[in-house]
């Protein structure tokens, strides 16, 4: 490889035009000027792939293996543009035919391979191990249609299916297939693989298994199908949870198919390169993100026992030193635990394993708190990972904090050393260079472009402080963001928006600890205040992107409220002109683009201690938004990157919050009664205003659950919330200090490039070269 490949490569960037135009010949017998955007997206797709068949490979002497549940890779085109550094000379040719790339990446349908965060990190982290030319591979699933389509009905979510792959596509057929057998039963895999192209270096691939035998015919209204034919089922959909679990034999059955397969291939790989199976772990490290892809572990057991002639004791240390696990929540219900019926129905040849790793804990440590198997007979996956894999990590610093003092204190005593953290990042290549080409011309004219490849070059921007000139352009740049958006929303949700309004953004799924319900209060609030004459200095508007899971009952009702909400005030002439809301139907990878540059404040308002890290909140920083939030997650330490007053910080500490959970001694209806301001908001759910549009089952269970239950503490904050709130809105007056505010977050967002994340995990974990 190298030389010669690179060669081809050149010659057929330096080629583009013709290649395009040869490929449009061969494809639609047609020139490139006589394409549709359509057919042109598929020009160059083909063309594109081709560019990064023959790039060269990443190398190395050891390889990460990033095994997921979940790859949110987003649309690719830009993206891979922009990292094979080619989008320019594109941009201008089509321009010269009378085409418009921004359109053509309009047609390219985004593939679903993810819920949320956890998913998305997944894919700024190939981005990130591919451009530090680092060998490393991502491992999942193909779902045809990924996770459900969005649809408002009635003010209600509707689930579809998400059609996403055309025969045309980033996927690439390979003759690899493996057999994976549940029990007796057999099925036979295929592997198909995107390529991974680094910003000015090698690629890598996202490898994504597959069944031969999968049938899209079987799912029949909405997102129905026969839960029970495996062989036709297997890969149709990702499980629509995000921090929440519920004991699904199907569940088990892709997570097992993932990692059997995973298994196979580095095992694969290992032998092709002659590696010695006895030190695998100097060639290979594998990531487990979150439990899903635990089962590798006793699977990789299973087969060194089974196949290669191990005994127990040598394969465990093996696998031990080659697992690292990575932990995303500590919310109690969304980690694993397992049935020990269901793994003995699904995978009835790893339960001997199981039962094995579980009594050598037991023989140690007598704890019942860090048993894998408990008194139920549910196999707890994290403890698996954290027993049998040499690393744990949280994904912000104050997360890995709860970990070791809390969640799983008991586990830190026994491995101290186990426990690192390594703050989550984002690949500013598509979160910057290609979702705000402005702002990154910009910053690249005033700083240099050095940012593009070490992102702490931003600070470099903290010198220009003070130049007007920089000031105003920042702020011209996000008025021109604004307006794309407004133009945007317009077309796909009939909704006008005012850019000269204030631009208060949600996005993430909904969860009831990631409290939309607390930013619904405020809403209501707001438009009472309005209703009785207390109108804003400027008009406000406040958008929402989230799906709920389906099963999730109480999400549902709160998408509900917020689009009653949207309802009520947008139609009431007394109050639309002073603030609108906007619920965006099928929020996904390719909005939030599109969103978050447009934003002025960011609501990151989660209970503290319930949100791991999120990554929106750097997104936005990234781009100039000001965070709203509370000291949760990576809020933390944004908080402490721009200083006070470069962020709006309230409510409830952690310590706090869980010494209210031990205490059990959080009571939302004392809040409800002691506050005027927040009766009338709660109160306003069940009111003849709501009930006119809304359902009032909904409605009223949503009102009961706040009342009575409350579980993430809605109103414990509420108060503080409108208050910090209407400072930030009056603070956006003083426009001089909005466009400082704006620069500093900007200027320190260097740190949350994943990148840096990336080179911490190789420096503490991987130890790649
Ligand atoms: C999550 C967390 O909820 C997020 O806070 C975190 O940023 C993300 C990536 O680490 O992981 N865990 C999860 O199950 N879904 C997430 O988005």
């Amino acid at each position: 490889m190298t030389k010669q490949t690179n060669l081809q490569k050149d010659v057929l960037v330096l080629n583009l035009e013709q290649q395009l135009e040869e490929i449009a010949g061969q494809m639609f017998g047609k020139t490139v000027a006589e394409l549709s955007d359509q057919e042109t997206y598929y020009v160059i797709l083909v063309y594109v792939k081709r560019l990064m068949e023959v790039s060269d490979a990443n190398e190395g002497e050891k390889k990460v293996y990033y095994i997921s549940a979940e790859f949110l890779i987003g649309k690719l085109l830009s993206n891979n543009l922009i990292n094979l550094k080619i989008y320019r000379k594109l941009d201008e040719f089509l321009k010269s035919k009378g085409k418009d790339l921004a359109m053509i990446e309009e047609v390219e349908p985004e593939p679903s391979l993810g819920n949320g965060g956890l998913g998305r990190l997944a894919a700024c982290f190939l981005d990130s191990i591919t451009t530090m030319g680092f060998l490393g591979d991502g491992i999942g699933l193909n779902y045809h249609f990924g996770l459900f389509k969005q649809v408002f009905k009635d003010r209600l979510q509707n689930a579809e299916k998400n059609d996403w792959i055309e025969e045309n596509s980033w996927l690439t057929k390979t003759d690899v297939t493996f057999d994976v057998y549940f029990g007796d039963q057999k099925v036979v895999s295929r592997l198909y693989d995107i390529d991974v192209a680094g910003y000015d270096s090698g690629v890598n691939k996202l490898h994504l298994f597959d069944i031969e035998t999968v049938d899209e015919s079987i799912v029949k209204d909405g997102i129905d199908f026969d839960k029970e034919d495996i062989e036709k089922n297997l890969t149709l959909f990702l499980y629509p949870d995000d921090s929440d679990e519920a004991g699904r034999l199907l569940r088990i059955y892709q997570q097992y198919f993932m990692v059997s397969n995973a298994a196979q291939l580095i095992l694969r790989e290992m032998k092709e390169k002659k590696y010695d199976l006895r030190k695998m772990y100097e060639h290979a490290v594998i990531q487990i993100n979150d439990t899903h892809p635990t089962m590798v572990i006793p699977e990789l057991i299973r087969i060194l026992v089974e196949e290669k002639a191990f005994t127990m004791d040598e394969a465990i240390e093996v696998v031990r030193k080659t697992c690292a696990y990575t932990n995303h929540t500590i919310l109690a219900e969304a980690l694993e635990k397992w049935p020990l019926a269901y793994l003995e129905k699904v995978v009835p040849q790893l339960v001997p394993y199981i039962k094995e790793l579980d009594k050598r804990v037991a023989k140690e440590y007598e704890d019942p708190k860090v048993q894998i198997i408990d008194e139920d007979d549910r196999v707890h996956m994290a403890h698996i990972d954290i027993h049998y894999g040499f690393s744990v990590n949280g994904v912000a610093a104050i997360h890995t904090e709860i970990l070791k003092d809390s969640e799983l204190n008991a586990f830190y005593k026994i491995y101290p050393e186990k426990f690192n953290n390594k703050t989550n990042g984002i690949t500013f290549r598509r979160w910057l260079i290609s979702c705000n080409r402005e702002l990154t011309h910009f910053l690249a004219d005033t700083i240099g472009d050095g940012f593009k490849k070490d992102a702490d070059k931003l600070e470099k921007l903290l010198d220009h402080q003070e130049d007007q000139s920089v000031l105003d352009r920042l702020e011209e740049i996000k008025m021109n963001r604004k307006k794309d958006l407004a133009a945007y929303v317009q077309k796909a949700e009939g909704i006008t928006l005012d850019p000269e309004s204030i631009f208060d953004i949600q996005i993430k799924r909904l969860h009831e600890y990631k409290r939309q319900q607390m930013n619904a209060l405020y809403i209501i609030h707001k438009y009472l205040e309005i209703k009785d004459g207390k109108k804003p200095v400027r008009p406000l508007t406040f958008i929402f992107g989230a799906k709920a899971a389906p099963a999730y009952v109480i999400a549902q009702d709160i998408i509900h409220l917020i689009l009653v909400l949207q309802e009520i005030i947008n139609n009431d002439p007394d109050v639309s002109p002073y603030m609108k809301v906007v619920m965006v139907e099928n929020y996904n990878v390719s909005y939030a683009e599109k969103l978050i540059p447009a934003c002025d404040i960011s609501e990151q308002i989660s209970l503290a201690s319930k949100e791991a890290s999120g990554t929106g909140n750097m997104k936005f920083m990234l781009n100039g938004a000001v965070t709203l939030g509370t000291s949760d997650g990576a809020n933390v330490e944004i908080h402490e990157l721009v200083g006070d007053d470069n962020i709006y910080i309230f409510g409830e500490k952690s310590e706090a919050v869980i010494a209210h959970y031990e205490k059990a001694d959080y009571v939302s209806k004392d809040y409800y009664e002691k506050s005027p301001v927040i009766k009338e908001a709660v109160d306003f759910i069940v009111g003849k205003q709501a009930l006119a549009v809304g359902h009032k089952e909904n409605l009223e269970r949503l009102y009961k659950e706040l009342l009575n239950k409350d579980w993430f503490m809605t109103l414990l904050d509420l108060e503080e919330y409108i208050a910090v709130k209407d400072k930030a809105f009056a603070d956006y007056e003083d426009r001089q200090k909005w466009k400082k505010m704006m620069l500093v977050n900007i200027a320190k967002a260097g740190f949350f490039s994943s990148d840096r994340t990336i080179a911490e995990y190789n420096r503490d974990i991987w130890k790649l070269k």
